[in-house]
């Protein structure tokens, strides 16, 4: 070839090749939706065995509606810190290069928390019937991507979604979580993150155990000692604390952006010494108590037949009603060893009709099904089977939270330095292996609401050691909340936990790294 011949065909040919370059895209990455190693596991789910990617080009677009914008835009800010891509949110309904979020799935089956995920070379497509649906949706889409996308700075990764569709919903209306801030104060940025945990395993209530013994810790304007002086120590002779109303509202709404419900908890008559030092009127003897910082249980008690314990009440479910958008106050309503049972009964009583009374249902733990509960009432089942029976006996549905599989203050086995063991040791093994609807003889699931695993905080004092001892059994108790029992299967559950275990490393989780689980790397 001539020389001039030589240089006009190298030429062209990398004019050829760049222009290629340039508007060509990359063949797609092949991946397999089926090996996903989603928890909680969906209901329906093929697999197609290609992928979307990520470019800097994605766009988010979104239906026009204030709920799904919103969605959009917490999605975006959970994809851009790790990717580092602009993912624009706009509203739009392009066929290409989108994750694309919409209302109108028209599939009763969904209900309000279900979705519809289609995801092609071309783009993701979610659909629910609502925002909240959306919400669960995108966690999908976040555990579908590369570990390292719940990276905070930007990390390198092939930024891939496997093709495939998914169909999914709960099997149980209130999948939650208890946190006890009354033995030892938690406050604002713990708790947002809790919810956090619980938004990414598609749970949707955050209870808060906010008084017991030990501390009051929410701001009530017409009884100001309640905090001031009840909320002044905690376990172990701390300085405690409490939420002002302000950012319990603040807490309320980072929850409802989240599509999680807060459930405050006001225990009574029993656990209420914090209440019974910071009035002396509260007391039968008229004596004020004194602080608390032990672990006792059961030695406190409200005089219930005073009339001001009830106006006490009203007030305070009055003031905590207003800040409350769910349905539900808790009651407590446990271990009430001090008070009598022919004054227990009439108590729970009154307390039901002051909660209903402000626009609520009450929700308590087993032993107020004792009382006379109405059917819209709520028996949290933590010990009794007798009380389960009692309350199905009323119409009254239950809420599972069995303290020999779910609490989460249980410890692992005998080697675990926090936590108790008066209920059980529970292995991850154990909390994941049993099903709500046949674990008390006679109550079935159409008498129950959901489960919710509960923290107590006698011996957890810092975030370091909530997430020690919530991880790794919420993801587990999330999915027994969420997947059909017929779905479930321990042998591919600690597969998929184990593959999480990068995950949980890249948010900085201090989980348990038990040795039932054979954690990724
Ligand atoms: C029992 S469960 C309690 C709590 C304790 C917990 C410790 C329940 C309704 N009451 O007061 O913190 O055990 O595991």
């Amino acid at each position: 070839m001539a020389l001039a011949n030589r240089f006009y065909y190298i030429f062209f040919t990398t004019l050829f090749f760049l222009f290629n370059s340039c508007t060509q895209e990359p063949p797609a990455i092949p991946a397999d939706m089926a090996k996903a190693d989603l928890i909680p596991y969906p209901v329906a789910l093929t697999a197609t065995g290609s992928s979307f990617a990520l470019k800097a080009s994605t766009k988010i677009q979104v239906a026009d509606d204030a709920g799904v914008k919103a969605v959009g835009e917490y999605l975006a800010d959970k994809l851009r810190p790790a990717t580092g891509l602009p993912l624009t949110v706009e509203v739009g309904t392009a066929e290409k290069d989108v994750i694309h979020l919409a209302l109108g799935a028209n599939d009763a089956e969904l209900g309000s928390e279900g979705y519809l995920l289609e995801v092609t070379e071309e783009r993701v497509h979610l659909t629910a019937n609502e925002a909240a649906g959306l919400f669960r949706g995108v966690q999908t889409i976040r555990q579908l991507l590369p570990a390292k996308i719940e990276a905070s700075t930007a990390q390198t990764a092939d930024w891939i979604i496997p093709t495939g569709n998914i169909k999914d919903y709960p099997s149980y209306a209130h999948r939650g979580s208890m946190l006890d801030v009354s033995r030892h104060f938690f406050g604002v940025e713990d708790v947002k993150r809790y919810i956090d945990f619980l938004a990414f395993y598609k749970m949707n209530v955050m209870h808060l155990h906010l008084t017991d013994d030990q501390g009051w810790r929410i701001e009530i304007k017409s009884w100001p000692k309640l905090t001031t002086h009840g909320g002044s120590t905690e376990v172990g002779g701390g300085e405690g604390g409490f939420f002002t109303q302000e950012q319990y509202k603040e807490l309320v709404a980072y929850a409802q952006a989240r599509h999680i419900t807060v459930i405050p908890e006001i225990d009574m008559p029993g656990h209420t010494n914090a209440a019974l030092a910071a009035y002396a009127e509260l007391n039968c003897d008229g004596k004020a108590r004194e602080l608390y910082t032990g672990t006792e249980v059961g030695f406190s008690t409200l005089c219930t037949d005073k009339p001001i314990t009830y106006q006490f009440i009203d007030d305070v479910i009055r003031e905590l009603a207003a800040m409350t958008p769910g349905p539900y106050i808790h009651i407590g309503g446990d271990e009430s060893h001090a008070t009598k049972k022919e004054d227990y009964i009439p108590f729970v009583n009154q307390v039901q009709d002051i909660v209903n009374k402000h626009g609520k249902q009450m929700i308590g733990w087993d032993e107020i099904a004792t009382a006379s509960l109405k059917p819209n009432s709520i028996a949290q089942v933590w010990a009794s089977v007798d009380n389960a029976k009692l309350a199905v006996e009323q119409n009254t549905k239950i809420l599972m939270s069995p303290a020999r599989k779910v609490y989460l203050d249980m410890q692992y086995d005998s080697t675990t330095t926090l936590g108790l063991h008066w209920a059980a040791y529970i292995e991850i093994d154990s909390s994941y292996i049993w099903d709500p609807a046949t674990y008390i003889p006679g109550v079935g699931k159409d008498q129950i609401i959901g489960i919710e695993a509960p923290l107590w905080s006698e011996t957890v004092t810092k975030m370091d050691e909530i997430e020690y001892m919530v991880f790794p059994r919420l993801p587990g108790l999330a999915e027994i909340g969420w997947t059909p029992a017929a779905s479930r299967n321990w042998d591919t559950y600690k597969q998929r936990l184990g593959q999480h275990g990068p995950r949980m490393s890249t948010m900085e989780i201090d989980f348990y790294r038990s040795k039932q689980i054979p954690w990724a790397n």
